[in-house]
């Protein structure tokens, strides 16, 4: 059996959308990963526990995504010394703002890395843990490598439209 490296923990399934975006991308580096639901408001001895057991276990990154009053990855961040890469996922009455500003105005002491709301939030927050794991597997990084190569490659063959 794998041992994940990465957890990736969401307060609810309805976050799956957004929150696959991160899983995607581990599954791509081929960075082992858990997935699940912790609520913070509905499951907070379970956020608790998990938060006690993830470097025993192996994690060595937490990316939590939640929406709305987006306690999690903050609490996260409370119960371990993981590093924690919070998502605000888009609520349906805010649009996420709320959620990046209970994820980002963290107290000095307890620290999110927090990315941008959505889809664009949940991969690059991947990428943040990939980048961390990859300061020692050199394997890894040469994938980073090609990956922004890549990327690099496909900005370049971009084309504008011409204008009539
Ligand atoms: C948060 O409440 C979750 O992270 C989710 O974004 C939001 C709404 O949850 P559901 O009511 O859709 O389960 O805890």
């Amino acid at each position: 059996m794998t041992v994940a490296k990465v957890g990736v923990i969401m307060g609810s399934s309805s976050d799956w959308d957004i929150m696959q975006n991160a899983v995607r991308m581990l599954k791509d580096f081929g960075v082992p990963y858990e997935a699940k639901v912790i609520s913070a408001h509905r499951m907070p001895h379970d956020m608790a526990d998990y938060g006690a057991k993830a470097y025993e276990a192996g994690i060595r990154a937490i990316i939590a995504g939640a929406g709305g009053a987006a306690h999690l990855p903050g609490m996260m961040a409370a119960l371990t010394e993981v590093p924690v890469f919070g998502v605000p996922v888009p609520s349906r009455y805010l649009r996420g703002e709320d959620s990046l500003l209970s994820i980002v105005q963290m107290p000095k002491g307890v620290p999110v890395a927090t990315f941008a709301i959505g889809e664009a939030g949940a991969a690059n927050a991947a990428l943040h843990a990939i980048a961390t794991l990859a300061m020692h597997d050199e394997a890894l990084r040469e994938k980073l490598k090609v990956f922004r190569a890549k990327q690099t490659e496909a900005a370049r063959a971009m084309h504008l439209p011409e204008v009539e």
